[in-house]
Order: structure tokens, then C-alpha cells, then sequence
């Protein structure tokens, strides 16, 4: 099964990833880890990813696809965590795999916040926060329509315990 989790900042799709990829064996592939990891190196590609990355702006298309195709060309079963974040990276995606379903975790605007406040990553400033969210609902939200339509798009309250979402997931998939 080929699964995308989609959702704002700090909607949990990182730790719903873990947990479901965990139970039922499917191989993650987590766009923000590995675009951390890209953005230590000390090299150029490095210092471009950190340069958007500290002021909330999505990594450039090019880029992200360039990385993302490595991890997925020839799989025939993975989740993918915060990709693709913009209509041409589900397009980039599309001429490579094509998937099953699209979770999509919906929470409140005012509860993300509080949720990335708390957890103070690096990109977890206020200003920073706001910025990504204006990112999200301007480049990544069109794509809940764009999956719809394509019906593919699982709409999950994101509201609860860790444990409700994942039992809400699991339903919705068809895992229980
Ligand atoms: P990501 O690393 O994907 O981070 P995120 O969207 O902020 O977090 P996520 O939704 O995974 O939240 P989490 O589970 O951690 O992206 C970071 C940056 O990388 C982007 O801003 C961008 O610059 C770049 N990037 C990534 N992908 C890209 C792409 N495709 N194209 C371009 N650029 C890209 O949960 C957040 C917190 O909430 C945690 O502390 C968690 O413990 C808590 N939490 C989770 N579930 C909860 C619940 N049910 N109740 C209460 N708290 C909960």
C-alpha cells in the first residue's frame, strides 16, 4: 500500500507516520527528516535547504523531487511524511508512482500553534510558525482538493489523544 499523510505544521502527521509504520511494517519516508539531514551537510546543496528551512519557506520543487524520487523509485509499498507539500510535487509524483490514499489530518489552526510551541523545534519560533502556516494554506492545502477529486483523500479529525488519531486512521484504512 502506498500511503501520503498531508496536514498542517504540527498536525501530528510525524508522529501518526511513526506509529502506523511501526504496526504494520511499511517503510517511511519522512520529508523533513531527511531535508534536516540534507541541510547539515556543509556543502551547497546543505546551505540552501537550511536558508529556506529557517524562515518556514517550502524547499524549492527541483529540489525536493530530485530527493523524494531516490527514496520511492521501484517501492510498491511506503508511507510518505510531508510530501508533496505543492501541486507540482503531487505532479512530480504522479509520473513516478501513484498511490492509494491521502490521510488527511485536520486540525484547528489555533490548537497547531499550540502544539509546535510546545514541542520548540529550531522552526518552532512564533514568527516563523505564523509564516508556515501562511505557506501551508496558500501552496499545501489546494491539494485536499486535488485528491478529492481524484478520490483518494481520507479526511481524519486530528483532535484527541495521539491514540484516538491512530485509531481513527486504522478504521479508515481498514487496518482493524
Ligand atoms: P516537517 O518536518 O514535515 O514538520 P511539521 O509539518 O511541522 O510537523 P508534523 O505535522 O509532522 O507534526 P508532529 O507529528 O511533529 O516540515 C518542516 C519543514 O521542512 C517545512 O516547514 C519545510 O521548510 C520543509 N519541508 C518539508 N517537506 C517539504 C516539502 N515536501 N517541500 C518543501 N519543503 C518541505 O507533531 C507536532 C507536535 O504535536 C509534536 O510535539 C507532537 O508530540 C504533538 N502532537 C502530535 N499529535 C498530537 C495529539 N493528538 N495531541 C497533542 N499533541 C500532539
Amino acid at each position: 500500500m502506498k500511503l501520503v499523510f498531508l496536514g498542517p505544521p504540527g498536525a501530528g502527521k510525524g508522529t501518526q507516520v511513526e506509529i502506523i509504520s511501526r504496526k504494520y511494517s511499511l517503510d517511511k519516508i519522512v520529508m523533513g527528516d531527511i531535508l534536516r539531514q540534507t541541510a547539515n551537510a556543509n556543502d551547497e546543496l546543505g546551505r540552501k535547504v537550511r536558508y529556506y528551512m529557517e524562515r518556514g519557506e517550502l524547499v524549492p520543487d527541483e529540489i525536493i523531487l530530485a530527493i523524494v524520487e531516490r527514496y520511492i523509485r521501484g517501492k510498491d509499498s511506503f508511507i510518505l511524511d510531508g510530501f508533496p507539500r505543492t501541486i507540482k510535487q503531487a505532479e512530480g509524483l504522479e509520473s513516478i508512482t501513484d498511490v492509494d490514499k491521502v490521510i488527511y489530518i485536520d486540525v484547528p489552526e489555533d490548537e497547531v500553534k499550540r502544539r509546535l510551541l510546545n514541542r520548540g523545534r529550531l522552526d518552532d519560533k512564533p514568527e516563523v510558525i505564523e509564516h508556515r502556516l501562511k505557506v501551508f494554506k496558500e501552496q499545501t492545502y489546494p491539494l485536499v482538493s486535488y485528491y478529492e477529486r481524484k478520490g483518494k483523500l481520507v479526511r481524519i479529525d486530528g483532535l484527541g489523544s495521539v491514540e484516538e488519531v491512530t485509531r481513527r486512521i486504522e478504521k479508515a484504512l481498514n487496518f482493524k
